[in-house]
């Protein structure tokens, strides 16, 4: 029974997330680009991905890489030009892929026109599009931080006011409040819509709401209906996806985001499991060992109380997050077995599955020196964390495991100089790693990590059990397996996977037996069902009734 007339194209879609950056440089000035895109457009379709979420590329300062826009209609020329996104677009679309652009709505960069406009006067029509107060410049309007370091309060000595701003001082915050300002968003976002882009993807949407007088930056009671707003003015025509990023989100709140009713957006991308090396109500750098059996009790309880009431995405790692393999498993001895089984666990569940640009080759952490990063998020810690009193070494560790930069090195095609990624100097170093895993390797093993994820990619196509199979998790309780099942009218899927690096007795090997082994992180069979191999993971389809 196929679904599809039903079905939004989305839930049967894999999304792959380039940063731009970072992905291939056509001329040699060691930022990646569009036409560096346009000439891996190949590789995308034959790893058979459905659409690209594309960092943003827009014109910017590039305080925050592109998170800080200063013309939402314009692509900055580091990245190319407006010919060369429309071409993008029709290229992608000749292979089956649709182009999602980030969109960055809580904040502009100060460099953007409106805000240079507003801090010309009180009474200037741009003024408005911003938060400010009155203040003295001594003491901001209250305590709240930013969060790239220092207060969110910032004094404009002309204008005798502050204003907001909840990333860095480059990134002031737009005044949501603004009908004038919503609109012109909305517009702007079907002018988009009409180039044919086929999705967007949120940047902090559940901070489009805030009241920063009484210390609210996110999720305040106007969040939701503005939302709402913006979705019947811009992406309730066409079959546009969305996707909102949302740290905050729990599965209440995920219900209304990503609404079957189609009132709100498309899909939550939401962060609990991220959250699960971190000490609760610190910071990221702040951190604790990961407690398997929560991990597992946070993807089990979205699988089950999300289902037919909303929509999430399943993801590893984004340009925020460190690399999946090294966080999460064995970036030594098991690289290759380990990275397939977290694509394996990850694969099978409901949601639309991410791909972050070379996951999919399991690319590993990289071993920082201060001096080499370059993220914003990282500088403003090294400063903060140095006063605090935290030794070199703890600092130094920090950035190894959480770091951005992590996932920012350039992407690994093949074994020649800088990973074939630039012909120059790449703007942030590539890991010496790239003769052992690169593209050019792995597209045509069978064994390899890419092939992997190809088979992932093409299953979720074949059969509905991955978009709609009811979720039942398996042996809750077990300290190294992460086991679970699908049911639909189309058959059960049976996920078992040990995250572990020990070899483990495997209690599902019966059920395993009546099934037929659709993918497995090892390439030779062992030599019994009955035992899972260090990060052993095997997914299995069978009729019901088999
Ligand atoms: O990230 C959301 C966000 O809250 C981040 O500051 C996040 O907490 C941090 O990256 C975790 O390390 C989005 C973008 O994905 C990020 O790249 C931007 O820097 C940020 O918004 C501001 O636009
Ligand atoms: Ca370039």
């Amino acid at each position: 029974m196929r679904q599809e007339e039903k079905m939004p194209w989305w839930k049967r879609a894999v999304i792959y997330q380039i940063y731009p950056r970072s992905f291939c440089d056509s001329n040699g000035d060691g930022i990646g680009d569009i036409p560096g895109i346009l000439s891996k457009l190949d590789y995308l379709k034959k790893l058979g991905i459905d659409a690209i979420w594309l960092s943003p590329v827009f014109c910017s300062p590039q305080d925050d890489n592109g998170y800080d826009i200063s013309d939402y209609r314009n692509i900055d020329p580091i990245f190319g030009t407006l010919d060369d996104m429309d071409r993008l677009v029709r290229e992608a679309e000749k292979r089956g892929i649709r182009i999602i652009m980030d969109l960055v709505l809580n904040h502009s960069s100060d460099e953007h026109r409106w805000f240079q406009e507003a801090k010309k006067s009180r009474d200037n029509p741009y003024h408005d599009y911003y938060i400010w107060r009155d203040g003295d410049g001594v003491t901001p309007p209250n305590d709240l931080k930013a969060g790239f370091g220092g207060s969110a309060w910032e004094w404009v000595p002309e204008l005798g006011q502050y204003y907001f701003h909840q990333f860095s001082v480059k990134q002031p915050d737009l005044n949501w409040d603004n009908p004038r300002l919503r609109a012109e968003l909305y517009e702007m976002i079907n002018w988009w819509t009409s180039r044919g882009i086929g999705g967007f993807r949120l940047d902090v949407v559940d901070h489009l709401g805030k009241d920063p007088d009484r210390g609210v930056m996110k999720c305040a009671p106007t969040l939701h209906p503005y939302i709402r707003e913006m979705s019947k003015a811009a992406f309730q025509r066409n079959d546009l996806v969305t996707v909102g990023e949302a740290w905050s989100a729990d599965i209440e709140n995920a219900k209304l985001y990503s609404n079957p009713d189609g009132s709100e957006l498309s899909m939550v991308f939401q962060f609990e499991h991220m959250k699960i090396d971190q000490i609760p109500g610190k910071e990221k750098w702040d951190m604790i060992p990961i407690n398997f059996l929560e991990l597992k009790k946070i993807f089990f309880r979205w699988q089950r109380e999300l289902y037919g009431k909303g929509w999430n995405s399943l993801f590893w790692e984004n340009h925020d997050l460190p690399r999946s393999v090294s966080r999460f498993a064995d970036d030594g001895d098991y690289r290759v077995e380990s990275a397939k089984m977290l694509a394996i666990l990850l694969h099978g569940m409901q949601g639309t599955p991410y791909v972050y640009q070379g996951e999919e080759l399991g690319m590993t952490n990289y071993n920082f020196r201060i001096e080499d990063c370059r993220d914003i998020e990282i500088l403003n810690m090294v400063r903060e964390r140095r006063k605090k009193g935290w030794s070199e070494d703890r600092i130094l560790d920090a950035i190894h495991r959480k770091g951005r930069d992590n996932a920012r090195t350039p992407m690994q095609w093949d074994r020649s100089r800088n990973a074939g990624f630039t012909t120059g100097e790449p703007w942030l170093l590539v890991n010496p790693n790239y003769k052992e895993i690169n593209a050019a390797d792995q597209m045509n093993r069978e064994d390899s990590v890419f092939s992997c994820y190809q088979k992932l990619i093409r299953l979720r196509k074949e059969r509905d059990v991955f978009a709609d199979g009811v979720f039942e998790p398996l042996l809750e309780e077990d300290e190294k397996i992460f086991a679970y099942r699908r049911t639909s009218g189309d058959g059960t899927l049976l996920v078992v996977c040990n995250f572990s690096g020990d070899a483990v007795e495997n209690p599902l090997w019966q059920e395993e037996q009546r099934g037929e082994l659709l993918v497995s992180s090892y390439t030779e069979p062992g030599e019994t069902l009955a035992l899972l191999r260090p990060y052993e993971g095997r997914m299995y389809f069978y009729q019901n009734g088999q």
